[in-house]
């Protein structure tokens, strides 16, 4: 048992105070899932190493009852065998398969365009002794190109990034959260994607009627408002201009994938329209 329920966490923040790393999110909703108390060990970039005593140069990691645990993963895989008795994060082994699949999907759909609109806010709103390190840390992940390069053309390349969640919106359209009636690891690994971009982005990355906004709000209203620490910005708001891409689908998708052969009288629209083709 963790020391009087409580579990210390080093946390990675901007200047705001808020939590940036996606990693940390994850971690943070996974502590809240079982009930514990959060003993947040607060900074930036460039002391990672020296917060941590030197155990480490990325972040989260825990101390639970003495015992370092690092790497948000092991972290959660920690929680479920230590705690078996507190709500379980994956229970079941699929959940943690999904929740991979689920998560690669969201990174490569959704981080991966957002880092290039919001690296230079990624960078701005760092702690500023973190901003030199930032600058030139990121030049890897964008292929050597400067921050200042990486951003041109972010207003033509935000609005393309919303209709490429449209299978993640049906998900979200059926069910209320990921794990099903409650929510689940998966619903913190994905909710830390938005978090991420929640605690830098300036401007607004989804229209206000995203339906996605739902599972979101909820999400970052999860656990007396964790996800709404006074520096993160509205996810909401893009306007769209001109020439850009329709944002969601505005028609219930049809066909056999997103709806239940219950018998004839169920599948009769689809097979009028197959018949007329
Ligand atoms: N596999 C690790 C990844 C942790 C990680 O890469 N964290 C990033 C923040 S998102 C970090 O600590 N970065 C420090 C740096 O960039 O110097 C986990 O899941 O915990």
């Amino acid at each position: 048992m963790a020391e009087n329920n409580h579990i210390t966490l080093y946390d990675l923040q901007v200047a705001s105070g808020c939590t940036i790393s996606p990693f940390v999110w994850a971690t943070k909703y996974a502590l809240k899932h079982n009930g514990f108390e959060i003993d947040i060990v607060p900074g930036g970039f460039t002391d990672i190493l020296e917060r941590t005593g030197g155990r480490s140069e990325r972040l989260p990691a825990i101390v639970a009852s003495g015992r370092w645990v690092l790497d948000s993963w092991l972290i959660a895989e920690y929680l479920d065998e230590t705690y078996p008795d507190r709500p379980m994060l994956c229970g079941d082994p699929s959940v943690k398969v999904l929740t991979k699949f689920v998560e690669s999907w969201l990174w490569r759909t959704a981080v991966s365009p957002w880092f290039t609109c919001y690296i230079k806010n990624y960078r701005d709103q760092s702690m500023p002794q973190d901003h030199e390190y930032v600058t030139q840390s990121r030049r890897a992940f964008l292929g050597g190109r400067s921050i200042e390069e990486a951003v041109v053309g972010r207003e033509d390349r935000t609005p393309l990034v919303p209709p490429t969640l449209e299978p993640f919106r049906q998900l979200l359209a059926e069910h209320r959260w990921l794990g099903g009636d409650k929510p689940n690891y998966a619903d913190y690994r994905a909710l830390a994607v938005f978090l991420w971009l929640a605690s830098i982005a300036s401007t607004p990355a989804l229209t206000d009627d995203d339906p996605l906004r739902a599972w979101l709000d909820r999400g970052f209203d999860l656990y007396g408002g964790l996800g709404r620490h006074p520096g993160m910005r509205s996810l909401f708001g893009l306007k769209l201009r001109p020439g850009d891409p329709e944002p969601f689908t505005k028609t219930p998708g049809g066909g056999g994938i997103a709806s239940r052969n219950t018998g004839p009288a169920s599948t009769r629209g689809e097979s009028d329209r197959l018949k007329r083709a």
